[in-house]
């Protein structure tokens, strides 16, 4: 079949799709497939994953229960039986690509989900890796692993690559988010944008899967890099009296020429602190070196200690030494309104707090008690009172502020909450 032919076939066939893989970028992705009207299977290598979705029960904030019941009963089957994904004309691999403990990629399950479907490959199937990585991942290993069976590039099996722009607990829906897709090559791009194109609004097809590969780092390192900065102002606005949160607001009047990032405690998260070393490891593998990463990684990095130390002198402030004195914090959760505390800087600040000897009591609506205990701490009761210091690390929107203010001597606010909220506490210190 000629390339346009295939990229036809794929644009106008009823396709079967299957995505490997069934965390916050896998289901989101089947069930919108489901949702467009195409059959999917949902593969997961993980017994209880499967056990739950197939019993109805979402492992993210981004599909509802109700969502994933209507996927199930119509066009969606989760199964973990590699043998049904030979029934796929279109595989999207939406695996963990973690770091090693050297910063360096791990590409253990990019590499597993390609040899399981190597095992189960055929002739006439699409296949894109939508895992953030180093440019280069997709074809090098990628692509070796789904032909070493027989199978020919561009003739058995098409290969792009295609970062995931789930924005966990965001508003836009998945199929509204633009798709940047890069083909390994032109007759695989071609078949790319046609699949795509079922199912996403807007496709935006580059020349390659290395630049689509780059394309995800650059989006994540511009934010980590930005944070940075504002992380970096905030405590030279502080040594100098200036208000770091006013004069962002006052930048952002500007229509054109500036974006809005704010200060706080840290990065978390498993986006903003690790997409940026895949490029840092890809620059040092041919002797380049990123000097605004390296910056962005020290800076924000550091944050936890300086939050502590800026706790610490608000305590000082009032005669009181960390050791015995009570903390009430908000939000440990690494942004606000999702339930993942997962590189959250937040524990980290409050851990260096309860090491110098600090109680730590937690309000955070989305982590329950049992995993604020995990972490060290004690679950805040409404009854509690009296506290030396209160400080807000995470701004949930359904906490009550004023409170939390009412029972502590002194509040420290890493997210500007009481100026956005008019208050009229007195005893309010900010980053
Ligand atoms: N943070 C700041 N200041 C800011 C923005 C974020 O300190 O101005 C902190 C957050 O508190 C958090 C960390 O950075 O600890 C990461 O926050 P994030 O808003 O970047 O949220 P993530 O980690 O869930 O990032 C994901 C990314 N999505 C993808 O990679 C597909 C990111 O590109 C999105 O912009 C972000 O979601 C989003 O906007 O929801």
């Amino acid at each position: 079949m000629s390339n346009n032919a295939t990229a036809e076939w794929f644009a106008s066939t009823p396709i079967t799709c299957a995505v490997m893989g069934l965390g916050y970028v896998g289901l989101p992705l089947a069930v919108t497939i489901a949702e467009a009207g195409l059959d999917v299977i949902g593969f997961d290598t993980s017994d209880r994953v499967v056990s739950d979705l197939v019993s109805g029960r979402s492992n993210t904030v981004d599909v509802t229960d109700a969502q994933l019941a209507a996927a199930t009963a119509s066009r969606l089957t989760v199964t973990g039986d590699a043998s049904d994904l030979a029934r796929a004309d279109a595989v999207f691999i939406c695996v963990p690509s973690p770091l090693g403990s050297h910063r360096e990629p791990d590409l253990r399950y990019i590499r597993s989900a390609a040899q399981i479907l190597a095992s189960v490959a055929r002739s006439g199937m699409f296949v894109s890796l939508e895992s953030t990585t180093y440019p280069g991942t997709t074809s090098d290993v990628l692509v070796p692993e789904l032909t070493s069976k027989g199978l020919r590039l561009d003739t058995d099996v098409f290969v792009a690559f295609s970062p995931e722009r789930v924005s966990p607990g965001g508003e836009v829906e998945l199929k509204a988010i633009p798709k940047v897709v890069g083909g390994v090559t032109e007759a695989s791009s071609a078949v790319a944008a046609a699949v795509y194109s079922r199912f996403i609004d807007s496709v935006h097809m580059v020349s390659s899967a290395e630049n689509a590969e780059f394309t995800k780092l650059l989006e994540n390192t511009f934010r980590a890099v930005n944070i940075a900065l504002v992380n970096e102002l905030a405590q030279f606005a502080d040594r100098i009296g200036v208000d770091i949160w006013e004069a962002i607001d006052a930048a952002a009047t500007k229509p054109f020429g500036f974006k809005a990032f704010y200060p706080g405690p840290g990065v978390g998260g498993h986006c903003i602190p690790l997409d940026p070393q895949y490029l840092a490891w890809r620059a040092r593998e041919v002797g380049s070196s990123l000097t605004f990463i390296d910056s962005a990684e020290r800076v924000n990095g550091d944050m936890p200690r300086y939050v502590a130390h800026r706790a610490v002198e608000i305590l000082n402030e009032q005669s009181r030494s960390v050791k015995g004195s009570r903390i009430l914090a908000v939000g440990i959760a690494y942004k606000p309104n999702i339930a993942d505390d997962r590189e959250s800087a937040s524990v980290e600040v409050l851990q260096m707090l309860r090491s110098a000897g600090a109680d730590v009591y937690v309000i955070d609506p989305y982590i329950d008690d049992e995993r604020i205990r995990m972490h060290g701490f004690v679950p805040a009761t409404e009854s509690i009172d009296n506290c030396d210091l209160a400080i807000v690390l995470t701004n949930h929107s359904d906490v009550d502020y004023e409170a939390v203010a009412g029972v502590a001597k002194a509040v420290f606010d890493t997210r500007n909450v009481y100026a956005d909220l008019g208050s009229a506490a007195s005893n309010i210190h900010v980053l």
